[in-house]
């Protein structure tokens, strides 16, 4: 066996220890770009509008650099360097685009730099960027060519760029600095910190009691305060105290304006001799460092700043009233700020032992000392992780146990009745019932299987009493659709989720019921099969199955319901269309792709959805998409070929000429629906609708000739503005996918793998002019 290095079993644990905590993520919603004559200042401004993503604007000070944007295409970070500016998008996969520019401005030129997973950290030096990629933790750097990606990294959060070096923190607090910069890579301070930033030719962090640590070649004296955040530049550098007040100092005395000496600032930014900060009481920016600033300091005055990237988690608090900002499930962190009342402020030296002054992040309190290899530290993550896992068992088993004591399911109503046992009053309000009544074997063992398989949590039985008092007994008030397999109702389940319940018509259950050459039980435990296939497809861009009720006469489905609308509401019934630029378009036709996409590609067996419209897509408030019915055909009739049905399936409208005749179902039918819904995308005409004179018309017949003669201009849809120069080539490039997809032979249409890949290289499209479109996705020159 071979024997490894302490080192090399540092790293493992390391890497061991990322896995355990997910990153934190640490991006700049604003950014200082300089020229010798010029300062550019770029930030994210909130938008009210749907979907609610924030747009970049940029203003030159002087006037002079235009940076060429496109207002539709969201940012979730930005850096800015000399004669350079780079914007990370927050669609996935994440692209990093860069300007760079002359001294004037005028020699503008476009580059995409990055393109793949999201990166969690981003910061710029003066000529250097780098960043952290998602899920590996890995350095990368651009335009640095000694910073490989091989390097051993170890940096999580708070990535801090000077003059050839990088500094950041590790997962527990300790520094870490890497580069050819002596002056700081030789003289990082031990400890716990919380923050760090880099100047060019320094770095300063702050400890978990506030105070700072300066190192390197930094000009003046630092301030003796208690801080939770720092900007520094080439020469001068700027705090945070804990009240929000800002401290600067540096070359020549530098001080902060005296008109913003009592402003509370949220955040700060700097670049050289340019320091930027967001205004906590309003969100503004106001800028200082120069004539220019310092006579008037409002950037953005009365315009919202978003004032941080928006995050899954937060290491310490996170801002009041995000939600304006970011989109659901997201939140904007505040920077770590020692308790108040711990400590007197620092008497600098010596002082009593800090207590603890970090209750949330609990990795933090296993720091045991300024030694990150100390095996004792390992051993508490190792215990805490384990002990995570085992607590997290623990709870499964007792569930499980307590599903066997109570019973988590419910029987079907059809045998409580045959067991003459009158459903009870109080059962129908929950979902867990006491009663246990006549088992079928194979249900039970499937059912026990399915709990057990680690999904038990995620798919659960409901009772029909419980679906038909929710539904009022699937009245007409709570039905929201009807589908070829029956009617979907709407309803909001006792502990307040809201879900899409999917019942078979009665019809297609008598037609099961009546081929009863197999044994109930048989039937019974290939739906459950299925049922069990289906809780195991898990992907964002398809509505989660959350359980089902199965009964003799009964089969429904129950699943996540978002009541933000469908596709087919937002694009021809809602009064003002929220989907207002061909970017957010093709962005709903790339998730919903994805979707169809992993049924076809990545479930095994192959799901073939059957029935894809506008109307089984669903968006959420960023404007994502999500698939849904898919499995439906849980619900229709039970074929012997379940590839060969008799009885096709699908809208009229959207349903594959060649499947129609044929009877032959491909993944190819599905990618004929998807055609159709990209048509209807694009011209915001339905399926079926009635032309100028009243005739039905099929939107496959009227659009395509437009767009294979290059006129697809003529069919667009009107309350969209026209495309942007930005989306011109986009738009037409989905045109003829659209096309492709709805051609009669299914053997001549796209796989949805391409289909995916075409519309990404047309979202990448939308991103930039075409002028400036034409270098590749080279990444570390
Ligand atoms: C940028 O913001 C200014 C006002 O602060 C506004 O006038 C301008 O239209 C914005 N630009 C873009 C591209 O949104
Ligand atoms: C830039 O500033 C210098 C003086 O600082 C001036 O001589 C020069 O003309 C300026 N250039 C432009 C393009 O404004
Ligand atoms: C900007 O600078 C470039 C050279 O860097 C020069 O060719 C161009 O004429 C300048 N434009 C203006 C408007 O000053
Ligand atoms: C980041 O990586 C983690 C772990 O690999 C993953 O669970 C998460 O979904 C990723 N986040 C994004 C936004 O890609
Ligand atoms: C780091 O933090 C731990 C607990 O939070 C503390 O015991 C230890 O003294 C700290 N180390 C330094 C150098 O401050
Ligand atoms: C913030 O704290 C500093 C000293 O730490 C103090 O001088 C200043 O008055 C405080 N400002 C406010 C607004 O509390
Ligand atoms: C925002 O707050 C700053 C500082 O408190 C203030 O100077 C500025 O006038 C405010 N701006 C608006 C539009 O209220
Ligand atoms: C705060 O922490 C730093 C380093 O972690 C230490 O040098 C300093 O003495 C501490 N200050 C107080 C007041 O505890
Ligand atoms: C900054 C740093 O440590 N760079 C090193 C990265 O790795 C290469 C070899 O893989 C070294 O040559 C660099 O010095």
């Amino acid at each position: 066996m071979a024997i490894l290095s302490p080192k090399t079993h540092l790293f493992f644990f390391l890497v061991f220890i990322s896995l355990c905590f997910p990153p934190i993520s640490s991006l700049s919603t604003l950014a200082i770009s300089r020229t010798s004559n010029h300062t550019l200042v770029c930030a994210l401004i909130s938008s009210s509008s749907f979907p609610r993503e924030s747009s970049l604007n940029c203003t030159s000070f002087p006037q002079g650099i235009q940076i060429p944007l496109n207002p539709s295409v969201p940012f979730s970070g930005m850096v800015g360097g000399i004669g350079f500016l780079c914007g990370l998008t927050s669609s996935d996969p994440t692209v990093m685009v860069c300007w760079r520019f002359s001294n004037n401005g005028t020699d503008l030129t476009y580059k995409r730099i990055y393109v793949g997973p999201l990166l969690t950290n981003l910061d710029s030096g003066n000529s250097q960027i780098c960043g952290i990629v998602n899920g590996t933790n890995r350095l990368q750097c651009w335009q640095w060519h000694e910073f490989s990606s091989s390097n051993r990294s170890l940096i999580t959060s708070n990535l801090a760029v000077g003059q050839d070096f990088v500094c950041g923190l590790l997962r527990l607090g300790q520094i870490q600095c890497l580069g050819s910069f002596r002056d700081v890579i030789d003289a990082v301070p031990s400890g716990n910190y919380s923050e760090i930033a880099a100047g060019s030719q320094y770095a300063c962090a702050i400890s978990r009691n506030g105070s700072l640590a300066c190192w390197g070649k930094m000009v003046g004296e630092k301030p003796i305060d208690r801080f939770k955040s720092l900007a520094l530049g080439d020469t001068r550098s700027c705090a945070l105290r804990i009240n929000g007040t800002v401290v600067c100092w540096g070359e020549n005395g530098f001080t902060l304006p005296s008109s913003l000496s009592d402003a509370s600032f949220e955040t700060l930014e700097a670049k050289q001799d340019i320091f930027c900060g967001i205004v906590t009481s309003n969100f503004s920016l106001f800028c200082w460092g120069n004539d220019i600033f310092n006579s008037n300091p409002a950037v953005f005055n009365g315009v919202e700043v978003v004032p941080g990237p928006c995050t899954t988690s937060c290491p310490c608090s996170r801002l009041p009233n995000y939600g304006r900002f970011c989109g659901q499930e997201l939140m904007i962190c505040q920077h770590c700020v020692p308790e108040f009342g711990e400590n007197p402020p620092i008497v600098s030296g010596s002082g009593p032992s800090p207590p603890p002054l970090f209750p949330q992040p609990t990795p933090s309190q296993w720091t045991g000392s300024s030694d990150p290899w100390n095996t004792r530290n390992v051993a508490f993550l190792v215990v805490g992780c384990v002990g995570s896992f085992m607590i997290l068992s623990v709870l499964v088993i007792l569930f499980l146990k307590y599903c066997k004591i109570r019973g988590c399911r419910v029987h079907d109503s059809g045998r409580l009745d045959e067991a003459g046992t009158p459903p009870q009053q109080g059962s129908q309000t929950s979902q867990v019932q006491d009663q246990v009544g006549p088992q079928l074997p194979v249900l039970e063992k499937r059912l026990n299987q399915l709990i057990s398989m680690g999904n038990g949590g995620h798919l659960q039985e409901f009772s029909l009493l419980v679906l038909l008092q929710v539904t009022n007994n699937f009245s007409e008030e709570h039905k929201i659709g009807t589908g070829s397999f029956g009617s979907v109702y709407h309803a909001t389940l006792e502990d307040g989720r809201e879900v899409a319940i999917k019942r078979a018509e009665a019809s297609a259950s008598s037609s099961y019921a009546g081929g009863s050459k197999y044994r109930q039980e048989d039937k019974d435990s290939a739906f459950l099969n299925e049922l069990e296939f289906l809780s195991r497809l898990n992907h964002k861009n398809l509505v989660r199955l959350l359980g089902y009720c199965e009964d003799n006469n009964e089969r429904v489905l129950v699943f996540e319901y978002r009541n933000n609308g469908t596709l087919h509401d937002h694009l021809h019934r809602l009064e003002n269309s929220p989907l207002t630029s061909w970017t957010a378009r093709i962005k709903v036709a790339l998730n919903a792709a994805r979707g169809v996409e992993y049924l076809h590609e990545y479930a095994v067996p192959t799901v073939i959805h059957r029935d894809i419209k506008s109307s089984n897509i669903l968006l959420d408030t960023n404007g994502n998409a999500k698939v849904s019915d898919f499995g439906l055909s849980l619900l229709g009739p039970q074929d012997d070929e379940t590839h060969l049905s008799l009885r096709a399936a699908g809208t009229v409208g959207y349903m594959d000429p060649e499947y129609y005749r044929l009877q032959q179902l491909t993944t190819k039918s599905d990618v004929y629906s998807f055609g159709v819904t990209m048509l209807e995308l694009l011209s915001g005409y339905k399926a079926i609708h009635k032309n100028e004179n009243g005739v039905p018309r099929n939107v496959v017949d009227f659009v395509v000739p437009y767009i294979v003669q290059d006129e697809i201009h003529r069919v667009l849809d009107r309350r969209v503005p026209p495309p942007t120069p930005f989306e011109i080539e986009a738009v037409s490039y989905v045109g003829y996918l659209a096309a492709d997809c709805t051609t009669l032979e299914g053997r001549d249409r796209p796989t949805m793998t391409e289909i995916v890949n075409n519309l990404e290289r047309a979202f990448l499209a939308c991103l930039a002019t075409p002028n400036f479109s034409r270098s590749n996705t080279d990444s570390s020159k």
